[in-house]
């Protein structure tokens, strides 16, 4: 029972803790030391004490975050452990363990405490509470700080409205379905009409998927995802919390599987586009890889309308979450896709960026990722994309290559082709 753990307490008055973080500024701090809020939680029954904050957790208390320089260690009682990730921290202390986790941990547990609030059912048994982020509050790691979990809950999950259409919302159901053209035995369902959403089930198989893969570098060795920093520089996006890779399409090897996937995706693009989107001069292919806690927040991929500039966008999802994890649409009316693998999602901003911010919501369970392309118009290998953006180089080996066998949906006679 929730009720019945025995918590740690670090209180920090708010007073406190801006002094605390204007003191930062001034000193650097100790390397034993980090910036981040940490929540202590005592999950044995006995009182322990723990060093740095030196505290003593009693039984019945509530676990409070402390937003101050907190230890790189964390050491309560004879078990201690190192304190992982930045901004969030929470570190659940066993009689012969600490369990630490980093942001990604507190974004999912606070999730977990939402889902509880959230069914009423849950919320009549739990009690009442002020309102809803008051009883995510009470419930996360059993009891957080009021002061400082709103902070938390604003850095994490933005709102209550954001995490409901992440996590709540049920997921888009297609308006109308048609059998695509270009992709001869597929069926494109419908979410959205304006701005177009568009989903192709079961797009690439599974061996489709892997022998795409198979050409990426060990996900390992992936860097962390970086989006264009303009004036010539790339930088890293902390909305952007994924690994990524380019993959480079040799448009010359009209065989080769990375061809092939872009070929097809840029074929059924076309059709659902309504204008052809020339294969070659593209951006790479953008592969995303997700854990849990992963996410990408709210953004915009492109705003249409001029000659060379982005107009659609279309994901693939090879690996897709056990929980979480979806593609939602922010604006005024919400829209939720839940991927399945080998799925393909379609979006279109050729008439401007409106209602068409997205975001990967964090991933619950499971792995999950993305072949991402954006889409031009107007490109060519004599006039590649990057003639029509100023975001620095990307050394991409392929970008003049040209195609020269037959278009995609002419070489295809059946869904087997590939
Ligand atoms: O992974 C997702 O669901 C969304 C990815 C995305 O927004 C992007 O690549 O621009």
């Amino acid at each position: 029972m929730i009720a019945a753990r025995l918590r740690l307490v670090v209180v920090a008055s708010a007073v406190c803790a801006a002094q605390l973080r204007g003191a930062q500024k001034r000193e650097r701090l100790p390397s034993q030391q980090k910036s981040i809020v940490l929540i202590l939680e005592n999950l044995g029954d006995a009182a322990i004490d723990c060093e740095h904050p030196a505290v003593r957790v009693g039984a019945g208390r509530a676990a409070t975050i402390s937003a101050f320089a907190v230890p790189a260690r964390v050491a309560c009682g004879h078990v201690s452990a190192a304190v992982d990730g930045d901004g969030y921290g929470a570190a659940r202390v066993f009689p012969e363990w600490v369990d630490v986790g980093d942001a990604n941990a507190v974004q999912l547990e606070l999730s977990r405490a939402a889902h509880k609030c959230a069914s009423s059912r849950d919320a009549h048994e739990l009690g009442v509470y002020d309102d809803f982020e008051a009883c995510v509050f009470e419930l996360a790691y059993g009891g957080l700080d009021r002061e400082a979990a709103p902070r938390a809950w604003r850095d994490l999950w933005s709102d209550e409205h954001y995490w409901r259409l992440c996590e709540r919302r049920r997921p888009a159901a297609a308006l109308r379905t048609f059998p695509s053209e270009a992709s001869p035995g597929q069926d494109v369902d419908v979410l959205r009409e304006a701005p177009f959403v568009a989903a192709a089930r079961g797009f690439l198989t599974e061996a489709e998927c892997a022998a795409v893969l198979s050409t990426t570098p060990a996900i390992a060795n992936l860097g962390r995802a970086h989006v264009g920093g303009g004036a010539g520089k790339t930088s890293f996006s902390d909305a952007r919390e994924t690994l990524s890779t380019n993959l480079y399409v040799d448009w010359a090897a009209d065989d080769a599987p990375a061809t092939r996937v872009a070929a097809k995706t840029v074929e059924l693009a076309s059709e659902l586009l309504g204008e052809t989107i020339p294969y070659e001069a593209q951006e790479p292919i953008n592969f995303l890889f997700y854990r849990a806690g992963y996410e990408y927040k709210p953004h915009s991929d492109g705003a249409g309308g001029k000659r060379g500039k982005r107009v659609a966008t279309t994901l693939v999802y090879c690996d897709a979450p056990a929980s979480g994890g979806s593609t939602v649409f922010t604006g005024t009316s919400g829209l939720r896709f839940a991927p399945k693998r080998g799925d393909l999602l379609f979006f279109s901003y050729a008439n401007g960026a409106r209602d068409t911010t997205h975001a990967a919501c964090p991933v619950a369970a499971g792995n999950k990722s993305t072949l991402t392309m954006w889409h031009r118009l107007g490109v060519s290998p004599d006039e590649p994309w990057d003639r029509f953006e100023n975001w620095g180089r990307f050394d991409h080996p392929h970008l003049h290559s040209r195609y020269r066998g037959k278009p995609y949906r002419e070489r295809v006679t059946d869904a087997a082709d590939l």
